[in-house]
Order: C-alpha cells, then sequence, then structure tokens
C-alpha cells in the first residue's frame, strides 16, 4: 500500500459544516504529504491554495430541455475523469445525496480500471432531514449500502441512520474537529465595532438559519430574559436574515440584536463574545458549537441529536429542552448572575474541545478508516 495516498474530496463549497468539515481535513491531510483532489461546482470557501492541493470543478450548463438543473450527472462524470486521470486510491464524498450516489455511477462507468475505495461521510440532513422523504428514501439507503466504508459525525447519527434506513452496513463514528485559528482584532476592538459595551453580555448564534436551527425561539427568549437590558445577541447568519425582522420588531429586540452575514474568518467575533445559543430541533453535531466551546465560550443549547456528545450538561454548558424559549431564556439568565461559573464552564469547553476534538486526532482516525478499508479490499 502506498504511503502517500490519493484522495477525492467531494462536498459542497459552502460556508456549512458539512463544506466546512470536508475542507479543513483534505488541507490537513495534504499538510501531512498526502494527495488531495476536491471536486465541487465551486472553489470550496475555507481551501487555501497549498502544497498536494487540486480543484477540479463540476461544470453545469443549462438546458431548456430539462425543467430541473441537474448536477448529480455531471458530478459523476468529473468524478470519474479525475479518479481515472490521478488514480485515486480514496474517494471521499460528504452526503450520500448526491455525492455517494455520483460516485457509485462514476464506479460503473470505471468499469474494470482502478476503482478507489468509496467512503461515504453522512453529517446529518441525509438522514435526519431527507430520510423521512420517501422519494429519496431508497436512494440513500442504496448510496450508504453500496460505499465500501460509511462514517457518521455523532454516535447519535449512527443509530438514527440504522433506524431510519434499516440498513446492516458497518458504521464508524468519526466526529467533526476544530481548533481556533488567529484573532486578528482584539476583544475590545471588535466589542467597539459591534457596539456592545464592556458591561454587556454578547451572546453569539452561528448558522445558516434555516427553518430547523429555531433562531425565531432564540430572539424570542432574548425578548424574555430578565437581565435583557443588559444583553445582545450577534446572529453571523449563513442565509437570509430578513424573515426574521419582524419577529425583532413584535419583539421590541430591535436594539439587542447584531446581524452579520456570511462570515467567513469567526475568530475574532468568537473571541468577542460571552456565551453561545443555539435552540435548533435535529443537529447531528453541531460543528458550530464546538466552535464555540474550542474558544472557551459555554453554551446554551438543545439537548437533540448528537449535541449532548459536544456539551456536558453542568460542565462545558447548559442544555436544554427544544422549541422551549422559556427554558434558554432562564439558562442564559441564571449563567448571566453567576459569571465565575460562565467562566469557569468556558475553560472546562475549551480544554474538552482541545482533548476530544483536535484536528491531528481527528484526521488520523480518518487516515487509519481509509487504511483498513484499503487493505481490507
Ligand atoms: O446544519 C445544517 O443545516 C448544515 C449541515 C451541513 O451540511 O453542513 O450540517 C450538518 O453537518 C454538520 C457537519 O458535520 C453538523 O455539525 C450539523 O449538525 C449537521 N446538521 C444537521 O444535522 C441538521
Amino acid at each position: 500500500m502506498r504511503s502517500r495516498l490519493k484522495i477525492g474530496m467531494v462536498c459542497y463549497p459552502s460556508i456549512g459544516g458539512s463544506g466546512i468539515v470536508a475542507t479543513e481535513l483534505g488541507m490537513l491531510l495534504a499538510a501531512a504529504g498526502h494527495e488531495i483532489h476536491f471536486i465541487s461546482y465551486e472553489r470550496p470557501v475555507r481551501l487555501k491554495c497549498g502544497e498536494n492541493l487540486f480543484f477540479h470543478p463540476v461544470v453545469v450548463n443549462e438546458y431548456a430541455l430539462f425543467k430541473y438543473p441537474d448536477y448529480t450527472l455531471p458530478l459523476s462524470v468529473r468524478i470519474m475523469e479525475v479518479c481515472e486521470e490521478h488514480q485515486l486510491d480514496i474517494l471521499h464524498v460528504h452526503y450520500a445525496v448526491p455525492h455517494a450516489t455520483g460516485a457509485l455511477l462514476a464506479k460503473q462507468m470505471l468499469g474494470q480500471k482502478k476503482l478507489p475505495v468509496i467512503v461515504t461521510t453522512l453529517h446529518g440532513t441525509d438522514t435526519n432531514l431527507l430520510g423521512k422523504d420517501p422519494h429519496y428514501r431508497p436512494i440513500i439507503k442504496y448510496s450508504i449500502e453500496n460505499s465500501d466504508g460509511v462514517t457518521t459525525v455523532s454516535e447519535s447519527l449512527k443509530a438514527q441512520t440504522i433506524e431510519t434506513f434499516e440498513v446492516q452496513h458497518p458504521i464508524t463514528v468519526i466526529p467533526n474537529f476544530y481548533a481556533p485559528g488567529p484573532i486578528t482584532q482584539s476583544r475590545e476592538e471588535v466589542r467597539q465595532m459591534l457596539q456592545v459595551r464592556d458591561s454587556e453580555y454578547l451572546l453569539l448564534h452561528m448558522s445558516n438559519i434555516r427553518p430547523g436551527k429555531r433562531v425565531a425561539d432564540l430572539l424570542t427568549a432574548l425578548a424574555r430574559l430578565k437581565n435583557r437590558k443588559q444583553v445582545k445577541l450577534l446572529i453571523l447568519a449563513g442565509g437570509d436574515f430578513e424573515p426574521y425582522q419582524a419577529d425583532l420588531i413584535r419583539l421590541g429586540i430591535q436594539d439587542r440584536v447584531i446581524v452579520i452575514r456570511d462570515v467567513k474568518e469567526i475568530e475574532d467575533y468568537l473571541n468577542a463574545c460571552d456565551l453561545g445559543v443555539y435552540a435548533s430541533e435535529a443537529e447531528s453535531f453541531g460543528l458550530s458549537i464546538l466552535e464555540t466551546l474550542a474558544h472557551g465560550k459555554a453554551v446554551v443549547a438543545t439537548e437533540v441529536g448528537g449535541i449532548p456528545e459536544v456539551v456536558q450538561d453542568g460542565r462545558t454548558g447548559r442544555l436544554v429542552p427544544a422549541h422551549s424559549p422559556g427554558a434558554i431564556a432562564a439558562a442564559i439568565d441564571q449563567l448571566i448572575e453567576e459569571p465565575q461559573r460562565m467562566q469557569a464552564m468556558g475553560l472546562a469547553a475549551a480544554k474538552e474541545a482541545q482533548a476530544r476534538f483536535a484536528p491531528p486526532v481527528i484526521r488520523d482516525q480518518y487516515l487509519a478508516y481509509y487504511r483498513d478499508l484499503l487493505a481490507a479490499r
């Protein structure tokens, strides 16, 4: 077996946990000497140029003939071309549909030529959203069962996947990872720019703000806080906040909420905040939560999916039931009234993140997994 692996990485290129994990993993593997080929419709946002890193765009042309644009077929052709041209050992796809499906089509087209080992990582919505749609469920099940290796980002997602698709295929859990990048502006500078006073608590929420993130619950919780005059909420939104503007006015919290869109460098904001707040109704892992903890900030988050595998209730944050703005407000108020406890939780959070979710540790778990699959075939 080659010591230097050639790995294809297929992912969504946008701001979003799965794309970020795939990109960071590819960059870590490249830094360790492996040759990494990204395949996507755009260059992944966090992909920095470097040695051993290549990007192969999938070109999708529009045809009046198609009522709905098709991505899976040009994707499978691109995957086939890259596999053939670069003799890939591993094809690591993030999400079963359309990425694993495209990989399986590519494998069929390659026929007798050298085939890569296909590793599918499930990130969540394949199972907890599309898995419930009868028009998608069979193709997701097929894509999982025909991958050479399948991983999930949490034990919870593994259990949910087995239950949803009734799959027999072994599934290995390899969690997500994160280590804080450099701070470019001081906490004071960032707070000044955001017009947050020293005496105020800055809550932070980062997500694509899709309905499942329950941003409206966070806004309601903010309006219900006993200590609301002392608190501001910063939302780093990877989506359109416009639909929530009416809630701000209705709840009278326009002057308490700051929204910034499509932030790529999150570190300065995480450094400037005091507490993370997450109200999701489903979450396989919660990469934003890990990012918050790793910066030494406790979180108030919902006790759903894989979140309890990331946050330890009472030690690194507080877990509350989903769909319960009152419980979120009570947990935030309690931490504000016990600032030393909030700080101690933040310190524990940073230590825990470093010990359990450090990038080199997780990179080595993926490498060992790739090598086991290569040896077994
Ligand atoms: O949360 C989303 O809607 C985006 C989605 C994605 O594609 O990035 O996130 C999923 O993958 C992340 C990375 O593994 C996880 O941290 C998120 O928890 C997961 N989202 C859901 O399960 C809803």
